[in-house]
């Protein structure tokens, strides 16, 4: 601080000093207006040490504060967006599991609305089918067609034609010779009078025209046990070359018999509805 002390203080003291050494009791008005002047320096001095250090202080205050208060806004930026982030990652989270939660939830409702509107348009579908498949077989009775207790359809035709034509003819309406129906007892007996004409001569779908002794129904089935269906008396006898079974009804003796295919009889169909 020795080396801040201005030369003309220095002067001072030492010129006080000299005169408070030698002249103490009878002191000078010039020495006394000089100390006044000197203790004016002196709390001038001082006043302008104190301003500069007021200064430097307010300065540093200043700068302490400016700093201190970055300093806490830095911390609480930096806090806030701690405290930002945690948030948004917790929100983030929990939007993520709302939005599986209402994902699992549509998912599975889209799901079991499909299903339930398969479910509808089958269920309408096979009811529509019903429908459609009742009308037909109302409109298939309406043109003639009867039908039987196995649910297929049978209808008697009284042209009298070759086996084979009358195989064509049945062919044509999407039927066969009558056969399934025939072979079962009930529903032959449930049939014949809604099909045959008392004393007319039928095709049934039966011949064992690819080898002698081998009747083979119209519907593919083999007739293994020969006596399974009611032949006439003394039939089959294959009597020339007989090949094609005819079902004659009537009150004694009716029954199938073998004979030549290009006999001309009525026939009969039998149809499957579908
Ligand atoms: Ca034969
Ligand atoms: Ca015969």
């Amino acid at each position: 601080m020795e080396s801040t002390v201005p030369a003309y203080k220095r002067n001072v003291d030492k010129k006080l000093s000299i005169y408070k050494g030698s002249t103490l009791n009878n002191l000078p008005e010039e020495f006394e207006n000089f100390e006044n002047i000197t203790k004016t320096l002196d709390k001038k001095y001082r006043d302008v040490r104190g301003e500069k250090y007021w200064g430097l202080k307010i300065a540093v205050v200043v700068l302490t504060i400016v700093t201190a208060m970055a300093m806490y806004q830095g911390m609480k930026i930096a806090n806030d967006f701690e405290i930002y982030k945690m948030d948004s990652d917790k929100r983030f989270d929990e939007l993520k599991k709302d939005f599986r939660a209402e994902y699992l939830l549509l998912k599975t409702k889209s799901e079991n609305d499909l299903e339930s509107m398969k479910n509808n348009v089958q269920s309408d579908k096979d009811n529509l089918i019903k429908v459609i498949e009742s009308q037909n077989e109302k409109i298939f009775e309406l043109s003639g067609w009867f039908k039987a207790s196995n649910n297929l359809f049978y209808k008697g035709f009284s042209e009298k034609v070759e086996y084979q034509t009358a195989r064509n003819r049945c062919q044509q309406l999407g039927a066969r010779l009558i056969s399934t129906g025939f072979r079962d007892p009930a529903v032959r007996r449930e049939i014949i009078p809604k099909i045959c004409i008392r004393n007319i001569r039928i095709w049934i779908g039966l011949n064992d025209i690819e080898r002698e002794g081998i009747w083979v129904w119209s519907d593919g089935e083999i007739l293994t046990n020969i006596r399974s269906i009611p032949w006439r008396n003394g039939e089959p006898n294959n009597d020339g070359n007989e090949d094609c079974g005819e079902y004659l009804w009537r009150t004694t003796d009716d029954g199938v018999n073998d004979t030549e295919c290009y006999s001309h009889c009525a026939y009969a169909c039998e149809k499957a509805f579908s």
